[in-house]
């Protein structure tokens, strides 16, 4: 069973998690509450004790309730955590990229390190920053059956959740994922225009270790 918290990281758990039950998705649809994910997950391990249970949780909800890490230490519930750590308020990151020319305020997040939260804790943690080190640091913590486990997924910062409804515009106006062509297009555009105007702005802090676990084109 996957429990969500808000915000990118629910639509790609939305996307491609493939469910093969129901009831295994416990997840908000619209109007969701950050920070319900790692709670809502405790409760859903206590109500089912026989089912694995999996919190999929931002960088930015999990603080919202990371004092419930002691909750599920003190209960020895059996959680998994997976933080979807783009060092970003994602999903805010995403509207301003697209709707207020990049002006990325408010939304980059100087993030703790959560292997060492984590393990403040008492709880078993990794973190995760390649493609290849995800299914031997997964199953490590699926065969951890007592108490709760975390992994830092350090992700790309700037991954995009597609397809996307700007707000108020109807469904045939959705935006959609563009061909690498496009992208690489609309890269080579935004590299000549920030070269021409020398912006000094600095790069947001970056998470603790490299971006490189996402992929604009096929997560
Ligand atoms: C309590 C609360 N505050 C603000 C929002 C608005 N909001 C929706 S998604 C989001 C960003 C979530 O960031 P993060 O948890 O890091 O997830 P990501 O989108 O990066 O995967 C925000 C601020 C909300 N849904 N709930
Ligand atoms: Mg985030």
């Amino acid at each position: 069973m996957t429990v969500t918290d808000v915000g990118q990281h629910q639509m790609w758990e939305a996307q491609y998690y493939q469910h093969e039950r129901p009831h295994s998705l416990i997840t908000s649809g619209g109007l969701g509450t950050m920070g319900f994910g790692l709670p809502a997950a405790i409760g859903a391990k206590m109500a089912r004790p026989d089912q694995e249970v999996w919190a999929i949780v931002g960088d930015g909800g999990f603080q919202m309730t990371s004092m419930e890490l002691a909750t599920a230490v003190q209960e020895q519930v059996n959680v998994h955590i997976a933080v979807i750590n783009n060092g970003f308020l994602g999903m805010v990151r995403q509207w301003q990229e697209f709707f207020y020319e990049e002006r990325y305020n408010q939304t980059p997040m100087v993030n703790p390190d959560f292997c060492k939260l984590a393990e403040a804790y008492g709880i078993p943690a990794a973190r995760v920053t390649e493609r290849g080190e995800i299914e031997e640091a997964v199953n490590r913590n699926r065969a951890l059956t007592a108490g709760p486990t975390l992994i830092d997924f350090v992700v790309e910062k700037e991954e995009i959740v597609f397809p996307m409804v700007p707000a108020g515009a109807d469904l045939d106006d959705m935006i959609r994922r563009p061909t690498p062509e496009e992208f690489e297009r609309k890269r080579r555009e935004r590299a000549a225009a920030a070269e021409a105007t020398e912006e000094a702005t600095p790069e947001p802090e970056a998470p603790a270790a490299a971006a490189t676990v996402g992929t604009r084109f096929g997560v």
